[in-house]
């Protein structure tokens, strides 16, 4: 069977990196002797959908089968609603959006299947069943359907324990060559999943697809397939998207271990808690070839944070950053602004605490309560009635601070305008406490201050540019190593 696998587009951002969903269901179909096809529209965000369509009936696949997280869910409806019309096909979904509103998501009369949760298993049965012309759909659990246009639920299954049992993401089927993921010394970078799932239930998160079960690959499999891509794509630089990377440090250590004792010559990011790293474990981590942890730091509030649930607190993070940059070890901070209890006093501390942190890089979202989430269920509390029917396209995207930012669904103390300028406000006071920190570094503390202030005078700072291009002050481009790509070798 043909079958068409399809990653939404959502704005004008293009997708930076393969959804690796996609990838995985794409595996378990080839396994079975399927011709596969991902259309990724993430990738050409500015194609109408009209050609989006096109494409997708051009291959003339025997089953239509789309991802969606609730921001791209307008789109996969326009685009469903096209494919149905053109193809009389079976057109099913999973993913987030899926998974946290099945009814809603199947009322839809061109959805005619529904995979809820973790996929690969689910989707191998129903393309047995298929192609076997067994309509038991009954006997599929996770499979949601409709008889007669009734929703028939198909319950959930056990999240997958054996992951070294699943096939690696077939990432022959990607554009590779198209997705802008580099390290910073330009080098392309693939992503890479060790592990799934979270034990943690933060007020934010999504927890549909695995629950709150964790569940890891054996260190033997994520090396070999990390070797594979290396030999296959001649990648060398890898980011784990695990939720956690850190979390069950005996197999981490076993995994830096490899890296160290194979001398395997990669370059590699990945999420982690500040309370799950440590001073001795983040240096053998940059030993193993980690050069840049994320961390989701959300708030420099107590209060605010402590309401999130994430169970952190203030003096965890500042140790964490502090011993990741001794490390050698770039940092990334994940901050959320407009979350319950955030005010203006709350927010402007989180702006100063971000900035008083020594991060290579800082991003700052606003709160947007998803569906499924403990932050909906808030703001269905203080909004008794409140329904998902809003168009999640407009919820605001950290990485796109040039178009109109607008809080989607507000959950904090002050209004939309406010808090859009605040989430302004917030990245340019951490680009400015960042630049301030390189003065400081080479001029000390008591100078440097001054001299930033001098410096940030625009006749001034455009002669000492010229002058540092010129070659001038060699040593004040080496206070900066984060930044450059000598950091990443
Ligand atoms: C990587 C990632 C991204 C990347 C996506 C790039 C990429 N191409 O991968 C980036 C950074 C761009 C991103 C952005 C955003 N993300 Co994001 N992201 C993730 C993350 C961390 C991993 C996704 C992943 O690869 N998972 C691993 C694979 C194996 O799982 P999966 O994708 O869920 O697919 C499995 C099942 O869902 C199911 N399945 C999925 N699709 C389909 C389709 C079919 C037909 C079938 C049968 C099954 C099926 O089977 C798959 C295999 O088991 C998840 C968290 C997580 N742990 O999943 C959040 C997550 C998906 N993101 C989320 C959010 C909120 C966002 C943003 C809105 C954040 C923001 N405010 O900017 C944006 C929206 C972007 C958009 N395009 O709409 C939420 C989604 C909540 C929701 N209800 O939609 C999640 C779940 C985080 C969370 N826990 O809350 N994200
Ligand atoms: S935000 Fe991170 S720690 Fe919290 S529940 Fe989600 S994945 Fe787990």
């Amino acid at each position: 069977m043909k079958i068409s696998l399809i990653g939404p587009k959502w704005n004008e951002m293009i997708n930076s990196y393969p959804p690796l969903g996609l990838g995985y269901l794409a595996a378990i179909a080839e396994q079975d002797g399927h011709e596969v096809r991902i259309h990724d529209f993430g990738l050409v965000p500015d194609q109408p959908l009209a050609e989006d369509a096109q494409e997708v009936i051009d291959f003339k696949p025997d089953i239509v089968a789309l991802t969606s997280m609730t921001t791209s869910y307008h789109y996969v409806e326009q685009l469903a609603a096209r494919l149905k019309a053109a193809l009389s096909v079976p057109v099913i979904i999973g993913g987030p959006h899926a998974t946290s509103l099945p009814d809603g998501t199947l009322a839809n009369p061109n959805i005619d299947f529904l995979i809820f949760g973790e996929g690969e298993y689910i989707f191998r049965d129903f393309l047995r069943a298929y192609t076997a012309g067994d309509t038991h759909w009954e006997q599929i659990q996770g499979l949601w359907y409709k008889e007669n246009g009734k929703i028939i639920p198909g319950g959930s299954r056990k999240p997958i324990e054996d992951l070294d049992a699943l096939p690696w993401p077939s990432r022959h089927l990607f554009d590779l060559g198209k997705y802008p993921l580099y390290a910073p010394n330009g080098e392309p970078m693939l992503t890479i999943l060790s592990s799934r799932g979270c034990p943690y239930n933060c007020s934010f998160c999504f927890k549909g697809i695995v629950g709150r079960s964790y569940h890891q690959r054996s260190p033997e499999n994520i090396v070999a397939e990390l070797r594979h891509v290396a030999e296959t794509y001649g990648i060398r630089n890898f980011y784990f998207i695990d939720d956690l990377f850190t979390i069950d440090l005996k197999r981490l250590e076993k995994i830096l271990d490899y890296f160290i004792d194979q001398n395997l010559d990669f370059r590699w990011r990945c999420l982690a808690r500040v309370d799950r790293v440590s001073q001795p474990l983040l240096k053998k981590m940059y030993r193993a070839g980690c050069r840049q942890i994320h961390y989701g730091i959300e708030s420099g509030n107590d209060d605010v944070l402590r309401r999130t649930a994430k169970h952190i607190d203030l003096q965890q993070v500042r140790d964490a950053i502090r011993w990741t940059e001794e490390a050698g070890i770039r940092s990334k901070g994940y901050f959320i602004l407009g979350l319950p209890g955030d005010d203006e006093a709350t927010m402007q501390e989180t702006i100063e605490f971000a900035a008083s942190l020594e991060l290579t890089e800082a991003m700052f979202s606003i709160a947007t309560p998803f569906p499924g989430t403990a932050l909906w269920n808030e703001l269905v509390a203080r909004n008794p009635g409140t329904v998902y029917d809003a168009d999640f396209t407009k919820t605001y995207y950290y990485n796109n601070y040039t178009a109109e930012i607008a809080p989607f669904m507000n959950v904090s103390e002050v209004g939309d305008a406010q808090l859009s300028g605040m989430a302004l406000q917030a990245r340019e006071r951490f680009q400015q406490a960042r630049e301030e920190r390189k003065f400081v570094k080479y001029f000390g503390p008591q100078w440097g201050r001054r001299v930033y202030q001098v410096a940030r005078i625009k006749p001034v700072n455009a002669a000492a540019k010229i002058a540092l291009d010129a070659g001038l002050f060699p040593r004040f481009r080496q206070v900066q190593p984060r930044e450059g790509a000598s950091s990443w070798a």
